[in-house]
């Protein structure tokens, strides 16, 4: 098998001391806080969401524990609530939204596209630092004060029901939402501006098309959010009425802004996990993926489609029939361009020589979970289920399915497939396999009892629940243990690479991407010579026909 091939590849490469790379080039602790240099700006970044998931998995841990029983009686309600509000405002605002675009893109699409950096380096570090002031300040509020929301920020708990850390929790926010804000700006630009000569827009990579298309949805989609929390602050600190009806104001009014951003945030969580499995699979099936054109317009056509379904999370409050048939068909519409990439994948699998590598495993798995997460949508995009099931645990493991089963299965395959370019170090594939398996495993045990609790009418956000749910509560939280095992296992042995691991060598995958064809990790100016590009990506029947010959 190939597999095989690839090991014996990694086994040979040159153990030449590296020469300076843009990890030793300055040294100290302040060469990395004003580094204006993206492959930096991405580790930092890296090593905060990073610390941020584990806070929020913390959280809901706990929380999930609590529901072994069915009168909860491992914490107080009120802390039950802070906790799984504290879980989906870290891992939605900094944890989903950030960690591909900006840690992993903002190591890699510089490389990607032949350039020295990205196009505005430091409005890059600033962006690294609103993150940063956003995230200590909300934990600070949130664990100093709480809060008791839940992520979406509701009106009217967060208007008047709720008294505690609302107003300092949206200003830490909104801060944040600069920080992504910035970074598709950025992104933008280097992607006009500073492609290597040849690398015309139909020959870019699919992750490179993703992430710009990610970016124009923060570009229209976060001065809504920030616009819309900013209004909830003024009318708790004013008394002037804009969403609270006591004071003459609609409080449908904030859903409509909060989900003009946060659907197309879901899309934000979603399209750049789709261009990190478009690099792996024709990667490690060696074959060309499969209809370039429709994958990358598919990119743009769910971004563009994104804008238009926001009140399908408003079935049930109180919009008028026909404007939820409106958005109820228009929902539909996105499976489209999201099957169109499914499918794509599937075809480039077809027939091609599949290596079974850790990085593989991670994207195979987002096709399976991401496919029925997006199968359970359609459920809910329809009127007189969404009825049914809304706000039960069926929504959670459907919007789980979706950002935790694709987007951060997709997330760990990026990661495991760029670690050696980022670090020019192997990890151990036998461990990083076995928490591939591990964690999809976890996976369904967590999140696949949550459809038939939520099916059979177990509302979520609730601190205890009757006794016949008990059965697949406890198997969920099993599974949440399991995959909370599956989450901690890298980190001990992608650390562990850093030390122990065998050199990469720059290419040690085959890969036909330009990132590959510099050192890794890579000089200070990513690659010594300015590539010229003069082939289509993917190109891996090419380097077939080579072999064979
Ligand atoms: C990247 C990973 C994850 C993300 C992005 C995420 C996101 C979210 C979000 C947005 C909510 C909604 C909270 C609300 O109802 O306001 C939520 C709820 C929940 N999450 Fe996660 N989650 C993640 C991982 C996990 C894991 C690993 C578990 C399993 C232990 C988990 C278990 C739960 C549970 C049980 C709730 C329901 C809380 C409730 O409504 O009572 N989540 N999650
Ligand atoms: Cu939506």
């Amino acid at each position: 098998m190939s597999t095989e091939i690839l090991e014996s590849q990694i086994a040979e490469a040159p153990a030449v001391v590296q020469p300076e790379t843009y990890l030793n080039f300055t040294s100290g602790i302040l060469s990395w806080l004003l580094t204006k240099d993206h492959k930096r700006i991405g580790i930092l970044y890296l090593v905060s969401v990073t610390v941020m998931f584990f806070i929020g998995g913390f959280a809901i841990s706990v929380a999930r524990l609590n529901l072994m029983t069915p009168e909860g009686s491992l914490i107080p309600a009120d802390t039950y609530n802070r906790l799984f509000t504290l879980h989906g405002v870290i891992m939605v605002f900094f944890f989903l939204v950030p960690v591909v675009p900006a840690a992993l893109g903002n190591f890699v699409l510089p490389l990607m596209i032949g350039a020295k950096d990205l196009a505005l380096p430091r409005i890059n570090l600033l962006s690294w630092y609103l993150y940063i002031i956003g995230a200590c300040w909300t934990l600070y509020a949130m664990i100093a004060g709480g809060i008791d929301t839940g992520w979406t920020f509701y009106t009217p708990y967060s208007s008047q029901a709720s008294h505690y850390d609302i107003v300092p929790t949206m200003i830490g926010v909104v801060i944040a939402g600069f920080s992504s804000l910035f970074t598709g700006l950025n992104f933008v630009v280097t992607v006009h501006w500073m492609r290597a000569p040849g690398l015309t827009w139909f020959r870019l990579p699919i992750f490179v098309w993703t992430l710009y298309a990610t970016s124009i949805i923060f570009l229209l989609a976060v001065p809504v959010l920030a616009m819309a929390l900013i209004l909830v602050v003024v009318e708790r600190v004013t008394h002037i009425g804009i969403f609270d009806p006591a004071l003459g104001g609609d409080p449908l009014l904030f859903q409509h802004l909060f989900w003009f951003y946060s659907h197309p945030a879901v899309y934000i969580m979603i399209l750049p996990g789709m261009g990190i499995v478009s690099e792996i699979i024709p990667c490690f099936a060696r074959k060309k993926l499969y209809g370039y054109t429709f994958v990358a317009y598919s990119s743009m056509g769910i971004a563009a489609l994104a804008f238009l379904v926001w009140a399908h999370h408003m079935f049930v409050a109180g919009i008028s029939v026909y404007a939820a048939l409106v958005f109820s068909s228009l929902s539909f519409l996105v499976a489209v361009p999201s099957a169109i990439k499914v499918f794509n994948w599937t075809a480039t699998l077809y027939k091609g020589s599949i290596s079974f590598a850790t990085p593989m495993l991670f994207a195979l798995g987002f096709v399976a979970l991401f496919t029925i997460g997006g199968l359970t949508g359609l459920f809910l995009a329809t009127l007189g289920m969404d009825i049914h099931v809304h706000d039960t645990y069926f929504v959670i493991a459907h919007f789980h399915f979706i950002m935790v089963g694709g987007m951060v299965m997709a997330y760990m395959g990026g990661l495991h497939y760029w670690w050696p370019k980022m670090t020019g170090r192997m990890y151990s594939q036998w461990w990083s396999r076995m928490s591939a398996l591990i964690i999809f495993f976890g996976f369904f045990l967590t999140f696949l009892p949550q459809f038939v609790l939520g099916y059979n009418g177990m509302p979520r956000r609730y601190h205890s629940y009757p006794p016949e749910f008990q059965v697949w509560n406890v198997l969920s939280t099993a599974g949440a243990s399991i995959l909370a095992v599956g989450y901690v296992l890298p980190l001990g042995y992608l650390l562990l690479s850093l030390r122990y691991g065998k050199r990469a060598g720059p290419n040690p995958w085959r890969a036909t991407g330009l990132e590959w064809q510099t050192p890794s990790p890579p000089p200070k100016d990513n690659f010594e010579e300015t590539p010229i590009v003069v082939r289509d990506p993917y190109q891996y029947h090419l380097e077939k026909a080579q072999n064979e010959l």
